[in-house]
């Protein structure tokens, strides 16, 4: 036995606020790793390191990372295309995230996936979907399996408004009220669902609504500001974790670039985005930080510095990675591990 005395742990008003803060100070970290990351990936797409299709989510990035500060690593999450910084926010490390959007077999996904489809079972990240709407039913399942089992997990699952639209979406929200699975539906609401603004498309624009008429609770909240994300999130998560059903959170959000790399973007009004841009998630922390003296200057440089040595690390790392073997094509087709799984 060690002789060293034990230091009681800090408790008490003190140190929780400190703890605060410097929780504060990781969010704006976790937004900048993804903000530089997805900066990264315009040059790399340009240089074609980066091929085939690439949504960015940049402007949106206090809704995934509020979120994800909600969950534990029991829990699971489902997203979509535009999914860069959920991965980076649940913990899938930059290298794996990187090589696997420059297809790489050292990626999440063996480079099989690509930016679309990141995938990473360890982290209980369950994709990445190209299709809209299709990692509902996805979720549901995943939360029918822990409801059988009787495993106090979350099942966050990450749509865009345009998959509201969607008939997949109408079928998830009601077996999971009807059966009162523990799903978190975190519909990432940034008004257009690639050209087509959202009233254009929806005959109810309160998404809250909808999931009001599936009988579940839900909230609006300001996906430009990552803390209030993050006091609503764990809120909601830990309501579907007490066995409360599923709940509904829409965060209302914008995408400062086009749908993809593909879009020329011409739907939307300049002024309109220059608007969004005023609420930018991350110079509004970094002020706010600033002005209640929990970050100068210096200390922006040193983020800015680490986010920039792990990029060049991630990049490097994809850069010098392998393509998979053609010979390896036809595996994990099916399960390698056998029948009856
Ligand atoms: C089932 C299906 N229909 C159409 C498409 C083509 N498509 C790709 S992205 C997209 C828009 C989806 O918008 P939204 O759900 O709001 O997500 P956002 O791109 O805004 O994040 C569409 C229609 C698709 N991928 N899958
Ligand atoms: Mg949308």
């Amino acid at each position: 036995m060690s002789a060293t005395r034990r230091v009681p742990p800090k408790t008490g008003p003190r140190s929780e606020a400190a703890r605060a803060d410097a929780h504060l100070v990781h969010l704006l970290t976790q937004m900048l790793r993804i903000r530089r990351f997805e900066e990264q990936c315009v040059e790399l797409y340009s240089r074609s390191a980066i091929r085939g299709f690439l949504h960015l989510g940049i402007g949106e990035e206090a809704c995934a990372v509020g979120v994800m500060e909600a969950l534990g690593p029991e829990d699971a999450v489902v997203a979509t295309y535009r999914e860069h910084g959920h991965a980076l926010a649940r913990g899938i490390s930059m290298r794996a995230t990187m090589a696997e959007l420059e297809g790489k077999l050292e990626g999440a996904s063996r480079g099989r996936g690509g930016s679309m489809h990141i995938f990473d079972a360890p982290s209980r990240f369950f994709g990445g979907n190209a299709i809209v709407g299709g990692g509902l039913p996805l979720a549901l399942g995943l939360a029918l399996a822990d409801h059988l089992a009787k495993r106090q997990r979350v099942t966050a699952c990450f749509f865009g408004d345009g998959a509201v639209a969607e008939g997949e979406f109408h079928e998830t929200m009601n077996l999971a009220s009807l059966w009162h699975l523990p799903v978190l539906f975190c519909c990432e609401n940034n008004l257009y669902a690639m050209g087509t603004a959202i009233e254009r498309a929806q005959a109810e624009t309160d998404l809250t609504l909808k999931a009001a008429s599936y009988r579940m609770p839900a909230w609006e909240v300001d996906g430009m500001d990552v803390v209030a994300g993050e006091k609503t999130a764990p809120t909601a998560a830990e309501a579907v974790r007490a066995g409360g059903g599923p709940h509904f959170v829409e965060m209302r959000t914008y995408r400062f670039r086009a749908h993809s790399m593909y879009d020329p973007d011409r739907y939307r009004a300049r002024e309109e985005i220059e608007r969004w841009r005023e609420r930018d998630p991350i110079p509004a922390l970094t002020e706010e930080l600033k002005a209640r003296g929990l970050l100068d200057d210096a200390g922006l440089e040193r983020i800015e510095a680490e986010v920039a040595a792990e990029i060049r690390d991630a990049v490097a790392f994809a850069d010098a990675g392998a393509l998979e073997d053609v010979a390896d094509l036809e595996r994990f087709v099916v399960s390698e591990k056998g029948g009856g799984q």
